[in-house]
C-alpha cells in the first residue's frame, strides 16, 4: 500500500486561498507515495491529522518571520505569513518529536532548521560574506541545474544521491545560517551556502534548499530523494 504523505501548501492571506504547485504531489506519487495536501486549520488539529500520516513534506514559499529565531526584520526580508509560519513550525517540531519522516524543500529546509532552534540568513546577498558569489535566484527554467552542491562523504544525502557532487536549481534568497541539533549541514554550494541539513537521530529528516520536484522529470537522480523519503515513510507506523 502506498504510504500517505502530508504536503504543506502555500496560503494567500489576501485571497484566503491555499495553493500548491502540482509537481510536489506528482513527485511524491512518482516515488510511490499517496500525496495529501494539508490545510491550515487549528494547529493542534493539524498535528492530530499528521499523526494519521506516514510522513510530512514541507514545501517552498515566502520568508519566515525572523522573530522565530530572535531577530528583527532585515530590510531585504520578503513577505511573511504568520498563519503558515505558526502552523508549519509547530507541525515540524511535532514531527521531529514523534520521529515522523520529514522532507523539507526550499522554505521547508528553513522551517526545519528554525523549528529546532536554528537561524537563517534573512537575505544571503547582503548578509553572507563570501569570495564566491553565486546568484541563487536563477532565471533559467526550473528543471535546469544552475549551481553545484558538495555533499558530505558518509552523509545520508550522499548515499541517497550516490554522488558527492550534484548540480541543483536555485530559487531562494534566504538560507540556513546556524544549524541546531539534531541537524547537521551535509551539503553546501561553492559559496558556502547550506543546501542540505539532515538528522542522524531520526528515521528520515532531510531538508534541501533546491527544488527537486521541478527537476526530477529531466534529471532522474532527483527522484532518488523522493524515493528514499517515501520508502522511509512506508516503514513508519502512523
Ligand atoms: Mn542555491
Amino acid at each position: 500500500m502506498r504510504p500517505l504523505i502530508g504536503i504543506t501548501c502555500d496560503y494567500d492571506l489576501e485571497a484566503d486561498r491555499i495553493q500548491l504547485h502540482s509537481d510536489y504531489c506528482r513527485a511524491i506519487y512518482a516515488a510511490g507515495g499517496l500525496p495529501v495536501v494539508l490545510p491550515y486549520i487549528d494547529v493542534e488539529d493539524v498535528c492530530s491529522l499528521a499523526s494519521r500520516l506516514d510522513g510530512i513534506m514541507f514545501t517552498g514559499g515566502g520568508d519566515i518571520d525572523p522573530h522565530y529565531f530572535g531577530e528583527y526584520p532585515h530590510y531585504a526580508l520578503g513577505q511573511v505569513n504568520p498563519i503558515r509560519d505558526e502552523a508549519e513550525i509547530r507541525l515540524c517540531a511535532w514531527a521531529m518529536d514523534n520521529d515522523k519522516p520529514v522532507l523539507g524543500i526550499c522554505r521547508g529546509i528553513q522551517v526545519m532548521s528554525v523549528a529546532m532552534g536554528g537561524t537563517l540568513y534573512q537575505d544571503i546577498a547582503t548578509q553572507l560574506k563570501s569570495e564566491v558569489t553565486i546568484n541563487h535566484r536563477q532565471t533559467a527554467p526550473g528543471w535546469h541545474p544552475i549551481h553545484g552542491v558538495r555533499l558530505e562523504p558518509g552523509s545520508r544525502i550522499s548515499s541517497i544521491m550516490g554522488q558527492q557532487h550534484i548540480r541543483v536549481n536555485s530559487f531562494h534568497h534566504q538560507a540556513v545560517r546556524e544549524v541546531a541539533p539534531p541537524f547537521c549541514a551535509t551539503g553546501r554550494s561553492d559559496d558556502g551556502v547550506i543546501e542540505v541539513i539532515e538528522s542522524r537521530e531520526h528515521t528520515f529528516a532531510v531538508g534541501v534548499q533546491w527544488h527537486p520536484e521541478r527537476m526530477y522529470r529531466h534529471h532522474q537522480n532527483m527522484l532518488l530523494l523522493f524515493k528514499a523519503f517515501v520508502e522511509a515513510c512506508s516503514m513508519s507506523k502512523p
